[in-house]
């Protein structure tokens, strides 16, 4: 039977049921990312149920004692509940094993945030169950992160301004809004946003699938990051949602074979809507090009569907667009020949090779001289990165910024002295003192394993860690119309982008340091790739 309602701003573009051919590739997909291990056991989901659950009982125990704490009596104060949701890939239903579980707790009004902040971090912390129990007050979204059972979850708080929230609470209401914190609205909204995708799906199953799929991919050809200026988890979904809404009777193999080319052939800057945007309660604004030049700016809106709607990929400059429109045409041509049975799923899910393509990179190297600071100053130049690709593409003849949506981290073992401030500057010769950062080995453990230097030598050590990342440059080819040598000129971005990143209220140069080289391919470090380079160009010289 065909559904009849429209989904979506658009009437559909097709009605059809999936043929056999198509049925039998999605099968063949739901089996290639089993292979890949994309899917929890049985027993974690269980386990995710199970901590779930108990954090639900804490969040009434801990509105319960607030309301005591204010005076409440014992019968109003049992009976103001409090409860919470879910959001992210979790209630999106396309979570990977390990991923966090996006926690939203919400509480009536008598409950404020500095109790969250307190009292349920206090709560949390005397749990045996809660590791790396840590706050992160001043955020935008401001979150209390742990591990419950080994499952991590971000928690995140929201008060409303009504006396009770009951077990059945809808959220979808926008009058809900009125009279709270911005921190609160934008809490509500992770939660609001899901669900409303949720609702605006023809199929949630064909949803999840073919949504899991583009996330592999687009981590896979390394354009799943908001941070560095590509699309993240909730664009995503929501790219995917629309197309959901244009086929609304396919099986996910048709869906994301479509995928590609639509995306490649949309009108960008035309925004990607999941339904007309509504007049709310509030006075805040919403996305609006006509209204406002920002908005206007954007290169590939997408917009949110719950109230008030924000564009989720503010973040996209010129290059990481062209790039992954890039992406969207190649995968497009790949699609095809999996759907005519000449190439098969995997040829989708081929790694990036961003480290073989360019010719020269921007190394950007942030270190510290202890674990708790770089989080923090490496956090805060990641953040920074977009600011540098926007300025680089002013530079003449540079074509494309590209940059790597990962920092590789590192930590050195350095003498104190020289190497130490050699290393805090990007120069490390110690590969043998010098390891990736994994959270299954201690520095107790690193130093240990330095067996080639005494006990004293190994005492007298001190770590510097790293973060690296990665702009690859792609220079204007030479046409007759600009014949001639290639010399860019990156002295203004780099130093505006050293100058803005050391201007951070919390930069201390005794403890921080920052540094950019322009390095030649040929020079990557080899386990990006150098070495692979090296072999190529040596193959490629002895054919000659
Ligand atoms: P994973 O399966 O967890 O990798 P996800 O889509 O659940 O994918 P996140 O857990 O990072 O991704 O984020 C879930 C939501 O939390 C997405 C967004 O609504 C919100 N969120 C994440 N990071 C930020 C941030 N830095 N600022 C504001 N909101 C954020
Ligand atoms: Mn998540
Ligand atoms: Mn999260």
């Amino acid at each position: 039977k065909h559904r009849q309602q429209q989904w979506g701003v658009t009437a559909p573009i097709s009605l059809d049921l999936p043929r056999e051919h198509e049925m039998k590739l999605t099968e063949d997909l739901v089996k290639t990312l089993h292979d890949y291990g994309l899917f929890e056991s049985e027993k974690e989901a269980q386990k995710r149920i199970t901590v779930l659950n108990k954090l639900n009982f804490m969040v009434k125990e801990f509105v319960y004692r607030v309301g005591i704490q204010r005076n409440l009596s014992e019968q109003q104060a049992k009976s103001t509940g409090g409860k919470i949701f879910t959001f992210g890939s979790y209630k999106l239903g396309v979570h990977n094993t390990g991923a966090d579980i996006d926690t939203l707790c919400v509480v009536p009004k008598h409950v404020e945030r500095d109790d969250f902040f307190v009292l349920m971090y206090a709560m949390l912390s005397e749990r045996p169950e809660v590791t790396e129990l840590t706050s992160v007050v001043d955020a935008y979204v401001p979150v209390i992160k742990m591990h419950f059972s080994g499952i991590p979850i971000d928690f995140v708080f929201a008060r409303l301004s009504i006396a009770a929230v009951p077990d059945d609470l809808d959220l979808s209401d926008n009058n809900l809004l009125l009279g709270l914190d911005e921190r609160c609205i934008r809490s509500l909204n992770g939660s609001r946003v899901t669900d409303e995708i949720l609702r605006l799906v023809p199929s949630v199953p064909v949803f999840r699938l073919a949504l899991r799929t583009i996330k592999l991919w687009a981590k896979k050809r390394a354009i799943y990051s908001n941070i560095m200026g590509f699309l993240g988890g909730v664009a995503w979904a929501m790219l995917v949602a629309r197309v959901c809404q244009m086929y609304p009777n396919a099986c996910a193999a048709s869906i994301v074979s479509r995928f590609f080319r639509i995306m490649y052939q949309w009108g960008w800057p035309q925004p990607i809507l999941l339904k007309p945007m509504e007049e709310g309660p509030l006075a805040t604004r919403q996305w609006n090009p006509n209204l406002f030049p920002a908005d206007k700016s954007h290169r590939m809106p997408i917009i949110t569907p719950a109230y008030p709607s924000m564009c989720a990929t503010h973040n996209v400059t010129d290059s990481t667009r062209d790039i992954m429109l890039h992406e969207f045409r190649r995968s497009g041509e790949i699609a095809d020949k999996i759907v005519i049975g000449t190439g098969k799923w995997q040829d989708l899910f081929e790694e990036s090779d961003f480290f073989q393509i360019y010719n020269h990179y921007l190394q950007i190297v942030a270190s510290s001289f202890s674990a708790q600071i770089h989080l923090q100053w490496s956090g805060f130049v990641e953040s920074r990165l977009r600011q540098l690709v926007s300025k680089l593409e002013l530079v003449e003849l540079l074509q494309i910024a590209h940059p790597y949506i990962r920092g590789i981290e590192k930590v050195h073992y350095c003498f104190p002295g020289k190497e130490s401030w050699d290393a805090a500057h990007g120069n490390f010769n110690i590969a043998d003192r010098t390891f990736a950062v994994d959270t299954s080995f201690s520095e107790q453990d690193h130093v240990k394993s330095i067996s080639f230097l005494s006990p004293e030598e190994r005492d007298s050590l001190r770590p510097i860690y790293t973060t690296t990342f990665y702009i690859g440059l792609k220079v204007e080819p030479v046409t007759d119309d600009s014949p001639g040598p290639r010399k860019l000129n990156l002295v203004w971005p780099t130093s505006e982008f050293l100058k803005s990143a050391k201007m951070w209220d919390k930069y201390d140069q005794s403890t921080m340091g920052i540094t950019i080289k322009n390095l030649k391919g040929s020079m990557l470090p080899d386990e990006l790739g150098g070495e692979s380079r090296q072999l190529k160009k040596l193959q490629a010289d002895k054919m000659q």
